[in-house]
This record gives structure tokens, sequence and C-alpha cells, in this order.
């Protein structure tokens, strides 16, 4: 099953039917076997054709995130360590991503919260200090305030390479900025935890030409998904449960930086196709 958060309600499509649900997003999700309790919702929700459903989906989308954090693991993948023990070299960083490739202990950061975060079909920032901006596709998880994860998205977790390569410690600065993450298009809740094998591929066009175009297994993680929940729930409580991305298994090449207008598009097997434009800030801080 599907859950669609628009400005105008939350929507659950369920195979072939479409209803429009009642109930607010954070009540809804945060729950103990949550397709299941989709699944009774249905029964007892309005129905929509498929033309409403078209045109709510195509003007009214909102990233699939209520009063949750969103959270990342990162260096889960040997492409990911690799590209920043590279970005890394000269700052003398690169030892780190070796150890916590292989450390028992996850690398995991906060990211943001829904306020920073893009929905589908809109626009992604890079930041106006950065020269060098690459866009990082995620499978990410939905993890219900009791540490099960119950549902999964597709997840862009924008990074400056160019910041973080100069120095580690800033990461928070690489990481977190307006419009740098993107959820969408929808919360997939499926009966049971997600196909090891599934597929999750990345396009960028840049004026419809394809400039970078890869895909990688979730199986060719290192690290467990319930791992990586329980790592996070560790020390910390998720009244309302949480997003954790999983982290990237794709970066392009060196020579290759985003620019204004690229089309991003990141599709997760059995979940959709997030896609974001880049742009950037309009706001011009004086100093
Ligand atoms: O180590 C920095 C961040 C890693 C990351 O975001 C990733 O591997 O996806
Ligand atoms: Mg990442």
């Amino acid at each position: 099953m599907k859950l669609f958060k628009t400005s105008k309600g939350i929507l659950l499509q369920k195979e072939k039917e479409v209803f429009r649900l009642q109930e607010e997003w954070d009540h809804i999700i945060n729950r103990q076997k949550l397709f299941e309790y989709l699944g009774s919702l249905a029964k007892k929700s309005e129905r929509i054709d498929d033309t409403s459903f078209d045109m709510l989906i195509n003007t009214q989308l909102a990233a699939p995130i209520g009063r949750q954090e969103l959270w990342a693991a990162g260096v889960t993948y040997i492409r990911s360590r690799d590209a920043r023990k590279e970005e890394s070299k000269s700052a003398g960083g690169a030892d780190f991503y070796d150890k916590v490739y292989e450390a028992e202990r996850p690398e995991l950061f906060f990211k943001s919260l829904a306020h920073r975060v893009a929905a589908h079909n809109s626009e992604v920032y890079i930041r106006k200090d950065s020269s060098w901006n690459v866009p990082e596709p995620e499978l990410t998880l939905f993890i219900n305030s009791t540490g099960d994860i119950q549902g999964y998205t597709v997840g862009n977790d924008m990074s400056s390479r160019s910041i973080e390569g100069e120095n580690p410690l800033y990461l928070p600065q690489a990481k977190v900025y307006e419009r740098s993450a993107a959820l969408g298009p929808c919360l997939f809740v499926p009966p049971h935890p997600i196909f090891p094998e599934t597929l999750i591929s990345i396009i960028i066009r840049r004026q419809g030409r394809v400039m970078f175009d890869d895909s990688i297994r979730l199986s060719r993680m290192k690290r467990s998904l319930t791992d990586l929940a329980a790592y996070l729930f560790r020390e910390c409580e998720f009244n309302h449960g949480c997003f954790l991305m999983t982290g990237t298994g794709m970066v392009p090449s060196n020579d290759f930086t985003l620019q204004l207008k690229d089309e991003i598009d990141i599709t997760i097997e059995g979940i959709g196709t997030l896609r974001n434009t880049v742009a950037m800030n309009p706001i011009h801080k004086t100093s």
C-alpha cells in the first residue's frame, strides 16, 4: 500500500483503489502493524476516482513527513567510502571513512525537520558557497516510535562535496541547509520487509541530456536496515517515529557537479520515482 500526503489530506492507494483518509498524518503512521491498520482504514474510507487522484498528486503533493525527525546514515556502501576518501585526501580526513565503514557503530547524523524537506516535483537547493554538489539517492526508512521499520520512501540527501572534503568537521554545513533533503513521492507500506534485491537508480538530466545514470541493489549495503534503526534508537526517543536515510551507493565521478535546472530522478523499485529540479535559495543574505 502507498500513502500520499497532500495539502488536501492523506490518500491511501491499495492496489487499484484510492481512498481519502480522515486522520492526520502523524496519527496514521506511527503504528505497530501499519500495513494492517491501513487495510482497516481503507474499509471505512471514501474512495476517490482516478482523475481526482491524478489532480491531487500533480498539484497538491507534499513530502511524506510530518512531525518526524529525518536522520541519515553514511558510508554504508563502498562507493560512498571511496568517494569521500578521495575528496578529503588533502585535508587528511581519508582514514575516518575507512574506519567508519569497518566499525561496528555506523555513522548517523541528524539531517532535517519537515520544513527543510522538498517534495516530489519541487526544487532542491545547492549552496551558494559550495563549488561541488551532488544528490545522494537513498532508501529511506520510516521507523515507528518503538523502533520498528514500518515503511519506506525515496530520499535524496543533497550534499556539498567541496565543504565536506575541506574538513569532515564541516559535515553539518555540507548536509544541512534549506531544501537539502527530498522525500517522496509516497510512503510505501508493504506487508513484509523490503526485498533485499530492490534496485535503486538515479538519472541526472541537463537540458534533456543524461549527465549521470547509475543503479545499485540494496543488498550491496554493508549494514542491515534493522541494525541502523537499532543504533539510532539506542539513546534517542522519537514520539512520532522518525525517518532514516540509509546512505548512498552511487556517487558521480569527480568531474561532475550539479548545475541550476538539472533534473534529478531517483527511482526505487516498488516505491516510485522522486523527481527534483536543482535551484538556489533566492534569499540573499547581506553581511
Ligand atoms: O560521511 C559523510 C556522509 C555520508 C553519506 O551521507 C552517505 O554515505 O550517504
Ligand atoms: Mg548520504
